[in-house]
């Protein structure tokens, strides 16, 4: 991949839209009737950034927080702040003050534009960290909002004329251990990914119709849902609430063909499409379904096949690489196993003393590729990247022909009597059962094994818990796996605790 030294990702991903005479085509949509094309974006976005500059005093290499749920003034927030040489620092909108006020510490925030839905928690961490000095909202009709600013500004720009390597994203990651890390991208990372994952595995076309639920703040739905449509000249659809329900009622509404969300949802989309199958796919538009952020048991793929047709994409991404390097199209998806190598990047499967590992055997996920973790001011950068590798932390088996098989997180193998038992094989003969809604395996201490295999489960609708469920689950892990990896203990839940991005917390399971 060769980029020329200077590179704005939003002239190529926005502005080369109107460039070419195709600024009439439909670049986003939101419930309500919102259509927007990519002149109307670029017009919004060159608006916002005079803000930006002219009232928000903004200079170059600036870091400008970005808070609002998925819905298209955040994109054209996203597109400005590219635009004038910001750095946007996008922010899950669950957060609460605290969490903000790290962010903001962290990463020296100076500008904020937040949906005015939203203003409380920030304008409290803002009262705690005066480095943030300028906050501007939008959906806010006072003169002083976002929108009023917008009317006396021009909707001409010239964008920065920015470095490739110069950072225009700082994302933090979603903390499936508890504490955030920001990591920093370059102009250049966001066109990368751009031209790896989506040609050649996603190969989505010009007229196809985006839409899905991972937040724009999580870089799986920046990519997914802005980026990669815009990248291509297609369309999305932003929700601002992207549940099952939400999404089971959107897909028909706005014949959306690509989805993007994380295994849970697709589980619970089917389970509650129940007898009906999905409306969507059913002869509907649906054609491509994207699975990542967790491990996609095999069972979910099924169900979701059965009830669609469609064979998911699963991938794996990580916020320190931005975004999916390992990844099988339609035609190559192997139940259980993530995918081939992504082209453009490089991945194997080392031993502790970091070697490789023969096929077959677990080891540590390292990848290389044009994209890579920079931890901003993290000493936690050496244990991520060695010799260029980056160790995701997760752990793996390459096959013989190439495959990629997620074993767990690395520090979550369970080890039971001398076993080496992957939680997501368990929690994929789980899921099989009727009675399982949703599943998850961790290791607990034992003195005689040294861990054992726990299980949490929800169960579906008229499905109750007690002794017998628990013999019953036994049973079938028993006879379905290998004996030994059969859950020695099983815990009852109404939900599973999870980030806003769909992953479970397997460190909240563990510390009861
Ligand atoms: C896990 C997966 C098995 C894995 C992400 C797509 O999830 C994303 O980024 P995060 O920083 O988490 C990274 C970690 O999540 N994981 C993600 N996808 C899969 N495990 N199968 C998968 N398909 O532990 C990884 O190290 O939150 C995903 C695109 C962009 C992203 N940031």
């Amino acid at each position: 991949l060769q980029f020329p030294d200077r590179l704005n990702c939003a002239s190529e991903l926005l502005d080369r839209w109107v460039t070419q005479g195709q600024g009439g085509r439909l670049c986003l949509q939101a419930p309500g009737g919102l259509r927007w094309t990519y002149a109307e974006l670029q017009d919004k976005a060159n608006r916002i950034a005079h803000v930006l500059v002219k009232d928000m005093g903004l200079v170059p290499g600036n870091r400008v927080l970005l808070r609002a749920p998925n819905n298209p003034m955040m994109a054209a927030c996203w597109f400005a702040v590219m635009k004038a040489g910001g750095i946007a620092v996008a922010t899950m909108p669950l957060l609460r003050a605290k969490e903000l006020g790290q962010i903001i510490d962290k990463a020296q925030v100076t500008h904020a534009l937040c949906d005015a839905r939203l203003r409380d928690e920030l304008a409290a961490a803002a009262t705690q960290h005066p480095v943030l000095g300028q906050i501007v909202c939008f959906n806010d009709d006072s003169p002083e909002g976002l929108e009023g600013r917008m009317d006396r500004h021009s909707g001409r720009f010239d964008n920065v004329d920015t470095a490739a390597d110069d950072t225009c994203l700082i994302a933090f990651t979603s903390g499936t251990t508890g504490v955030p890390k920001g990591t920093m991208h370059f102009h250049r990372d966001v066109m990368a990914i751009c031209a790896c994952w989506p040609p050649h595995v996603l190969k989505a076309s010009p007229d196809d119709i985006f839409i899905g639920s991972p937040p724009l703040a999580f870089t799986f739905g920046l990519g997914g849902l802005l980026l990669f449509p815009m990248s291509i000249g297609a369309s999305t659809v932003l929700l601002e609430k992207a549940g099952p329900p939400m999404l089971l009622e959107a897909i028909p509404q706005f014949g959306a063909t690509v989805l993007f969300t994380a295994p849970t949802s697709y589980r619970a989309m089917a389970v509650q499409a129940g007898e009906r199958r999905i409306a969507a796919a059913q002869g509907g538009s649906l054609r491509k379904c994207v699975s990542a952020g967790e491990a996609l048991p095999a069972a979910t793929r099924a169900l979701w096949k059965e009830h669609t047709g469609i064979e998911m994409i699963d991938g794996i991404g990580a916020t320190e690489m931005l975004h999916i390097f390992i990844s099988a199209d339609e035609a190559h998806a192997r139940p259980g196993a993530t995918g081939t190598v992504v082209p453009g990047y490089r991945a194997c499967v080392l031993d502790e003393d970091g070697r490789p590992v023969p096929p077959g055997t677990v080891g540590r996920l390292a990848v290389k590729g044009p994209t890579g973790c920079r931890y901003l001011a993290d000493d936690r950068q050496r244990q991520y990247v060695r010799q260029g590798w980056n160790l995701t932390g997760d752990a793996y088996v390459l096959d013989e022909d190439g495959y990629f098989h997620y074993q767990s997180r690395t520090d979550d193998l369970i080890v039971s009597a001398g076993y080496n038992i992957a939680a997501v094989e368990v929690e994929d003969c789980l899921l099989q059962h009727p009675a399982v809604a949703e599943c998850a395996v961790i290791g607990v201490p034992d003195e005689e094994r040294g861990q054992i295999v726990k299980a949490f489960v929800v169960l579906r609708e008229g499905h109750g818990p007690g002794d017998t469920m628990v013999r019953e689950l036994q049973d079938f892990a028993k006879r379905t796996v290998a004996p030994y990896k059969y859950p020695r203990a099983i815990e009852f839940r109404e939900q599973l605790p999870r980030t806003e991005t769909g992953k479970l917390q397997r460190f909240k399971l563990r510390s009861v």
